[in-house]
């Protein structure tokens, strides 16, 4: 739920107006709804690059992965594992345009590390690829703004980490 959603249903339980301070805070998160807009799009059109470099940059920090017995080893599995970092980017940009964590919450983490762990997949490996995919991040946007992105990353390898 975005923030204004959030202070409607919160408002509208009670019958009452929007408080100063819930005003206030939609304010604010209106005056940076450009921003956010801008990184999210940032990111939407270098999606391609900044997965194939994640990917690069974990494989060769992690080789067991992609080594035969690995979980990604073989072309197939790869592309899976690429998917994954893929997946996780787009709900990075869902969380950036939202302002808030609950879409990456709810769609990639509930449940995730229970899924990892019965596909046999390191996690510890998928959070090293996400950081990867921020680190790349960051290199295309300016310090605010990939502060900003950072947030959003931070949050979801804390989350998968548990
Ligand atoms: C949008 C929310 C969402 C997420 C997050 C998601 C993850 C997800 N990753 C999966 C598999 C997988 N995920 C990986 C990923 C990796 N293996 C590694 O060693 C690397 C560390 C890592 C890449 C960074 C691999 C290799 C598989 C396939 C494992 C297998 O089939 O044995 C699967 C099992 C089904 C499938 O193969 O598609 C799911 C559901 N699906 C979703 O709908």
């Amino acid at each position: 739920m975005s923030i204004v959603t959030k202070a409607i249903v919160n408002a509208d339980a009670e019958a009452r107006y929007l408080s100063p301070g819930e005003l206030d805070r939609i304010k604010s998160f209106v005056a940076a709804g450009e921003r956010r807009l801008r990184i999210a799009q940032v990111l939407t059109e270098n999606r391609e690059r900044l997965i194939k470099q994640a990917g690069d940059q974990l494989f060769q920090k992690r080789p067991d992965v992609v080594s035969p017995g690995g979980n990604a080893y073989g072309q197939e599995l790869t592309a899976t594992c690429l998917r994954d970092l893929d997946y996780y980017l787009r709900l990075v940009t869902y969380g950036i345009v939202a302002g808030d964590v609950t879409p990456i919450e709810e769609i990639g983490v509930i449940g995730a590390r229970e899924l990892y762990k019965s596909l046999g997949t390191p996690i510890d490996a998928v959070a090293e690829g996400i950081r990867g995919v921020k680190a790349g991040a960051a290199s295309l946007l300016s310090g605010d703004d990939a502060a900003e992105a950072g947030s959003y990353f931070d949050y979801l390898v804390g989350a998968l980490l548990g």
